[in-house]
Parts: structure tokens; sequence; C-alpha cells
């Protein structure tokens, strides 16, 4: 135990406080850094240029509820070039913006507020930007901060969002409307600035309809790891190829994924399942793939479209139409993973790498079925009793209970169609618990199913393990035993490999690994075959080579699982990424000191090299659509899923049987880099994004 004149002088040594100090140089020389800017901001003004090249396709009940904004275009950001005094005056007037964080957590959140900062700074050193805290329950509690520039320097190029921190809430009752136009007026603001994903987009679009009439502007910046905001055109031209965020992740999941193919392919003892985020798409399972070239990625986007055709053949030839051959089942999705599984063994790999996006339940047909009843159930009930499900009914026992009575009741009225039948509530009770539970989660306050609390990858390696049970006891999974290794095994016992091998055997011919035959399948069915082929009488043991090389061809299926979220979620952002929101926060000042609302600030030609991009702002209500949530339609902004004939995904279908790589020798394993500064943001970009340019494969 250290005296308190020990500690004492432990903390005041100079040399520990450098050691020890939460500042390393490295995070030190990140917030000095300061990120590249698009051409058009070295101007000392600019303007918008709005232009019809892009169409879309409005939903109606847009044009109804967001009148305001729905007519409004994309604009290009301009060099304002020799400006009259009016719009020189508007660009220089003293502001005040507030700028809040919705949703989770993303890499880059910083450089936003950073971009607006400087960029208003430079146009007028008086400028305030307020940033509400605890995301959009500070703009309904009216608290927020005057940023201030040591603030902004502090987390400059830093991950998180820390800065103003971020939260769930979502505006949707004119209650919450109403708060939120109070604290604009209260705090004088000209702008808010919404940084968020799909929902707070949605958000920002309702808010700009609200306040349009309070001139009070309302911007939103596409920021999720998910990648899943994504902007084009009714004829697929893009406007953002990707939300920020979604890089840094990426990138940070590939360098565990990566670092696990590592040690796999050294010890050859585990599968390792990694599930990674992505709510509903798999955009980030995806670049994972690209960045490591893991053995195993399930993309839910593919295996939705998957189709059974021995189902169709069949249906065909009796005259009939099946329906569920269209989409796979959880059961037939286990198959193709023991499958590859099995090939993987049989070369001597009972081992590998396997991505699992955390949403690809929501591609499952039974399990999408489960999800909307659920959905249905949950919402009708809160609506109907005022009250909140998940507090009346809080065990799994109870909410069972509940949803018992409910079939019952419609079994009993008669009634021929049923949200929840008795065939529902049995295959429900048919999952396991855990997975019931999951699928009883609350959800969240956009009325989302939260994947990241379901145990998604346990859920499909349960089956899987299953399976390859079945598999086992039928003797088709094998260990691949190395030829030379075989013979040498049995010449230092005295024993002729070839005489031994075709006994044993399915392929002695001339396979690198040998595959033990299909009928052995335990010591006893071992010792029949040598008394069959006469090399060991009755009464004699097998040889204890033989024997060896027997227990070496049953294959132990050992997994370990990694969830990969929160983790990249908080990494610090890629040279990209920092670059990339920079420009963003440059790009809401724009707006903002042009007159939009009701616009998303956006870099068009991400995809492309650094000195094409342009900034734009990018009109939202136009791309806001009916879906379910909660049990009934609401108008969103559209998720974009993985297009399943994109470069991208085409292309990593057809390398899946490299990444596989279900053959002897090394696998094809890619180690992407740590991520680190080299002051050129061409090079380190989305995977994705650099096949989806090269355009059109087939
Ligand atoms: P956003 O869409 O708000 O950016 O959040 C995405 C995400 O990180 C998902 O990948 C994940 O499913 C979810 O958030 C987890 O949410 P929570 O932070 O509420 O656990």
């Amino acid at each position: 135990m250290s005296s308190s004149r020990e500690i004492e002088a432990i903390l005041n040594n100079p040399e520990i406080h450098r050691i020890t100090s939460r500042m390393n140089p490295e995070t030190m020389r990140r917030q000095d850094m300061v990120p590249a800017l698009c051409k058009v901001f070295s101007a000392s003004m600019t303007r918008l240029r709005e232009t019809d090249e892009f169409v879309f396709d409005v939903d109606n009940e847009a044009r109804k509820r967001l009148s305001e904004i729905i007519d409004n275009r994309v604009q290009i950001v301009e060099d304002a070039g020799d400006a009259s005094p009016e719009i020189s005056e508007n660009w220089r007037k003293k502001r005040r913006i507030g700028v809040v964080f919705s949703g989770g957590p993303a890499p880059g959140g910083h450089n936003v507020i950073a971009g607006i900062f400087d960029a208003a700074k430079k146009a007028n050193p008086d400028t305030e930007i307020w940033g509400f805290l605890m995301g959009p329950d500070g703009i309904l509690e009216n608290r927020a901060v005057a940023l201030t520039a040591e603030r902004v320097r502090r987390y400059r190029n830093l991950g998180g969002f820390g800065m103003i921190k971020t939260g769930r809430t979502k505006i949707d009752t004119p209650k919450k409307m109403s708060l939120s136009r109070e604290t604009c007026k209260k705090l004088g603001l000209d702008a808010l600035v919404i940084v968020g994903g799909d929902d707070s987009n949605t958000n920002a679009a309702f808010l700009a309809q609200e306040l349009y009439a309070d001139g009070i502007q309302v911007i939103g910046v596409p920021k999720t790891i998910d990648g899943d905001v994504q902007v084009r055109d009714a004829a697929g031209n893009v406007l953002c190829a990707v939300s920020f965020g979604f890089h840094s992740a990426a990138r940070a999941f590939a360098q565990e994924v990566s670092n696990l193919c590592t040690d796999c392919s050294s010890d050859m003892k585990y599968w390792h399942i990694c599930k990674v985020m992505g709510r509903s798409a798999s955009h980030l399972a995806l670049e994972v793939a690209l960045q490591t070239h893991a053995n195993i990625t399930l993309i839910g986007e593919d295996v939705a479209g998957y189709v059974d055709e021995k189902r169709i053949e069949a249906a065909e030839k009796s005259g009939t139409v099946d329906y569920t051959a269209y989409g796979i089942t959880l059961r037939h999705l286990s198959r193709v993973v023991c499958d590859a599984i099995v090939r993987r063994a049989a070369v001597g790999k009972n081992c590998g790498v396997m991505v699992i996006p955390e949403g690809i339940l929501e591609f499952i047909n039974e399990i999408q079925v489960f999800i909307i009843k659920l959905n249905t159930i949950i919402g009708e009930y809160n609506r109907t009793h005022d009250t909140d499900f998940h507090s009346d009914f809080v065990l799994l026992e109870e909410k069972r209970e509940y949803l018992r009575r409910l079939a019952k009741t419609y079994f009993e009225s008669g009634k021929t169609v049923s949200v929840w039948n008795t065939r529902d509530d049995d295959l429900f009770n048919d999952i396991p618990e855990f997975f019931q539970e999951g699928l009883l989660l609350e959800r969240d306050s956009h009325g989302n199913f939260q994947f990241s609390l379901v145990e998604t990858d346990k859920v499909i390696m349960g089956l899987v393990k299953d399976y390859l049970d079945i598999l086992k006891e039928n003797g088709i999974y094998k260990m691949g035993i190395e030829r030379e290794y075989y013979r040498r095994m049995l010449l230092v016992a005295g024993l002729d490999p070839d005489t031994y091998g075709p006994v044993l055997f399915r392929n002695y011919g001339d396979a690198m690994y040998l595959l033990v035959k299909e009928t052995i399948m335990s010591l006893k069915t071992l010792k029949q075959a040598l008394i069959r082929a006469n090399l060991i009488g009755e009464d004699q043991a097998v040889p204890p080579a033989v024997e060896k090389i027997y227990n070496k061809s049953v294959p132990q299926f050992k997994t370990q699982r990694h969830f990969y979220g929160y983790d990249g979620r908080g990494s610090i952002p890629t040279e990209f990424d920092c670059v990339y929101t920079y420009n963003l926060g440059w790009t809401v000042f724009s707006l903002i000191a042009n007159g939009a609302t009701g616009q998303m600030a956006a870099i068009r030609n991400l995809e492309k090299m650094f000195s094409q991009w342009e900034p734009v702002g990018v009109p939202i209500a136009p791309l806001m659509h009916l879906e379910e949530r909660n049990g009934k339609l609401s108008l969103v902004l559209e998720k974009s899923l993985v297009d399943v004939q994109s470069p991208a995904f085409l292309t990593t279908k057809a390398l899946r049987e490299k990444w596989l790589s279900a053959i002897p020798g090394d696998d094809d394993y890619r180690i992407p880099e740590p991520v680190h500064f080299t002051g050129n943001v061409d090079d380190d970009r989305p995977l994705t994004l650099l096949l989806n340019d090269i355009g059109k494969l087939n």
C-alpha cells in the first residue's frame, strides 16, 4: 500500500504526467489536422444553382403533408463570384445556428460541427453555433450550449458524438413540434441542423415544414454507420453514395475480422462467427467482406432473393405454383452455411471466419412475418389501451400468455382473418426462448425492431450445429486427412498405406486430402471395414495408427462468437470520413446562408476522386415514402438496401468461392491496414463505392 506522500510524488512527477496524459501525440496531431476542402469552398462566398437534372417519384402523402418543401429541387453549391451587395450582405449577416446529433453515434460527426463552425465564423465571426445536448431531447427541453472555438477544437477529427452527445427521441407529435418551435424561437435561431439517419432526416423534413412560416431553416445531414442513407433520383443518378461514419465503422470491423482471419489460419481450431452492425441493410457486412475476404459473408438482401429452383420445377410438373419456393427459410440458410463448412473441413480446414449482418433475420421469410405481426399487435395494444405493452407485460411468460389469449379469442370468434392465430402461436412457441424474447423486445422510439439486441448469430448457429450433427452422424461431415500425413503415419507404424487407403477412404485415388468413407462413422464401423477387407481378424484390435487417423477425421465444430457494433461506431474517423464530414459542415453553411430549408447537405461523386466531389443540397421531402412503423403506415425517408445487381455485390458473389477457399492451400484473406492519415483522402475509400463506380458489370 503506498502512502499518500508516495501517491502525491507519483502524481506530481512531470515525466509520469507526460506518459499518462490522455492527450497522446497522435490524438494531438489529429486535432490539429485541417481536412481538405472542396475547391468551391475556397471562394469567398457560394450560391446555390437549382437544377432539374434530377427527378423524383413523389409520394402523394408527402405532397399533402410537406407542401412547403415538396417542390424543393437539387441545389449545386457554386462559387458566387461577384455577388450582388444584397446577397453578400445576407451571406455575412450574423446568425444563430442550432445543431443536434440524432440517433446512434457515427465517426465524423464532430467534423460536421467543425465545418459549420469554421464556415460560419469565416462569413461572420459573431455568428453563434449552439449545440443541443443529448439529442432531440435537448431541443424539446431547451438544453443547449454555445459552442466555443476551444470546445470545437478538442473534438476535431475525433470519433463519437461526445461534444454534445446524442439521443433517439423522435419529434413526432404536435406537442413535440410546438416545444421545438418554442425552443428555436427562445434561442432566436435562424437555422436548425439535424445530423442523423433516415428517421432523423424524416424529423428534419417535418420540422422544416412546421417552422417554414417562422422563417427558421432546417437542414439535414446524412449520418449512420449502417450506410443505408443513400440518395438516388428516380433514374438512379447518385446524389449521395453513402452516409458518413460508414467507412470508419466498416474499417474498424474489418480490422477485427482480419485479425481473426490471421488467428484462425494459425491455429486452425475455431470458426469465428462475427455479427456486424447494420440494423436492416447489409452494407457494412458487404464492405467487411471486401476488406477482409472472410470465408463466408451472409448478405440479407441476397438471401431474401433466394429462389428454390427444385421446388419450382416440382410445382411446375404438377401444374401448380409453389409460393414458398421464393425467399429463404432459416432452416435452408443453415443448410447453405453447413455445406460451406463441410467443404472446408474436407480439405483440412475445420475452421474459418464468417460474417453475419445483425439485420439478416429481417430478410428471412418466417421471421419477417413474426416481426410485422408482433409490431402490429404491440402497436395496436398501445393505441387502444393508451399504455405500454412492455410495462404491462414485463416477463416473457406474461407476453406469451397475452399472445395465447389473442389467438384463442380469434379462434372462438370464428373470424377467418386474424393477426395472431393458433398456428402463429404454435410456431412461435417452437422457437428457442431467447429468440422469442428477442422478437418481443421493446421497439426503439422510431418503431424499429432492435436487431442489435437479438442474438442473431446464436439463432443461425444453433440450427447450423444441429444440422452438422446430422451430417456427422451420416458420415458426410468429415475432416480431410492430408495424404502425406496419412502415409507417413502408416509407414512409421510398419503398415502399407496403399493397402489400407482404399479401405479407409472414399477418394484414395490421387486426392491431396483423404476423406474417410461415409460408412465408417465409429470405431466399431471402422473395425468392421478392416475385418471385411481381411486386414485384421475378428479378435484383433484396430492398429493404433489407423485408429489415430480415424479420430483425426472426426470433426469437432468449435465456434467463437463476436459482435462488432458499438466499438466500430465509436472508432476514430478515417481520413475519408474526416474530409467528407468537414465538407458536409461547409455545405450546411452554404445552404443556410443561401436561404435553403428542408434540404439535406450532401457531397456528390463521393465514389470518385476527391477533386470531383461536389457539394449539393438534396430535397428531403421527395425522398419520403410510406412504411410500416409501430404497426401502422408512416411517412419516412426510404432506407437504401444493398442492391444485388450492384457491381460491389456482384463482385463479392463472384469471389465467394475463392474466399471460401474450400481447396487445399492458403486462404485468400486480405489484410486491411490500420486506419491512418496520409494526407490524401483518395488513398483509402470504401471499396463498395470504388466497385460501384466501375459501372454495370453485365
Ligand atoms: P443510426 O441509424 O441511428 O445511425 O444507428 C444505427 C445503429 O448503430 C445500428 O447499426 C444498430 O442496430 C443500432 O444503431 C443500435 O442502436 P442502439 O444504440 O439504440 O443500441
